[in-house]
């Protein structure tokens, strides 16, 4: 069979295409695919709903890969040695409470189950501005990033999703837009974006996950982002709090979702009357 050139270049438009179209209008959207964001998408997925994530760069796996300056190892405590192991993921002890793995391994196992689940995952894709309605915020508007990385004058397309989650890390990129675009205060104290605060592993550990929670109306943010959004301490390569708030994240949304499903139905049987 000789291969022609062509028809390699309908399969990859078409299905690329399909994939697209598919994936318009959405449960979850995810706004960056680092250990918080690609861990959520993992347990979405996983209890059949539909989510997919908007990643700027070529790679997935944001902060994760290069470890801590660029060594490609990374560190968890005991909470999270157990989400690693529950991925497959292999830990090392290093003392008491302290865990490494690999940095590589954790990115590619992490992704490849959030994919197995059935994630979709459009990379090289921008979040660069939200959709709103009277009910808050109903989706993302994206575009290449080469189109933004070149400067280019070129309109973006629209992803509508019931719930929008901002996991593009310390930038904080879809919450500046909100504050900046978007009528009503965020669900911080000051209304307002209050800002990372330098290093405490310790405490940014535990407050990543306590800050996991809705910032706006239908708008949650998960991972580094929740610290920056609630004004708390950075942690550095310490990973497992990452992962622990994508699972917390997927735990309050599962159950949102659930109740807004129900809600659904009942509209749906009222109109039928
Ligand atoms: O930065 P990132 O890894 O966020 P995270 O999941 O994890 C933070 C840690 O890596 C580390 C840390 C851990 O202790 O402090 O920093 O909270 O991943 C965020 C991803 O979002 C992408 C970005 O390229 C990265 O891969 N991103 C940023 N802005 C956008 C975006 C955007 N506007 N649209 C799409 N993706």
């Amino acid at each position: 069979m000789k291969l022609k050139e062509e028809i390699i270049t309908k399969a990859i438009v078409e299905r690329f295409t399909k994939k697209f179209v598919d994936n318009l209008d959405q449960d979850v959207v995810i706004a960056g695919a680092g250990p918080a964001g690609l861990t959520l998408a993992y347990y979405l997925a996983k209890n059949g709903i539909k989510v997919s994530i908007f990643e700027r760069k070529l790679s997935i796996g944001g902060g994760m890969w290069g470890g801590g300056m660029l060594f490609n190892e990374i560190v968890v405590g005991e909470e999270g040695k157990k989400l690693l192991d529950s991925f497959g993921i292999n830990t090392e002890k290093y003392e008491e409470g302290y865990y490494t793995a690999d940095a590589i391994e954790a990115v590619t196992t992490i992704c490849s189950n959030a994919m197995k689940a059935g994630v979709k995952i459009f990379n090289c894709m921008s979040v660069e501005d939200v959709m709103v309605n009277k009910d808050g915020v109903c989706g993302v508007v994206v575009n290449w990033s080469p189109v933004e990385m070149a400067g280019l004058h070129v309109d973006p397309l629209c992803v509508k999703s019931k719930i929008v989650v901002e996991a593009t890390g310390h930038p904080l990129e879809i919450l500046k837009i909100i504050e900046n675009k978007v009528d009503g205060d965020l669900f911080t104290e000051t209304g307002k974006i209050m800002g990372e605060k330098s290093m405490n592993a310790d405490v940014g550990e535990k407050t990543v996950v306590q800050n996991t929670k809705e910032v706006y109306d239908n708008v949650y943010v998960c991972g580094m982002a929740a610290n920056a959004a609630f004004g708390a301490n950075r942690m550095g390569p310490i990973f497992g709090g990452m992962l622990l708030s994508g699972k917390k994240l997927s735990d309050i949304l599962i159950e949102k979702l659930s109740k807004t499903d129900v809600l659904e139905e009942m509209v749906k049987v009222e109109e039928v009357k």
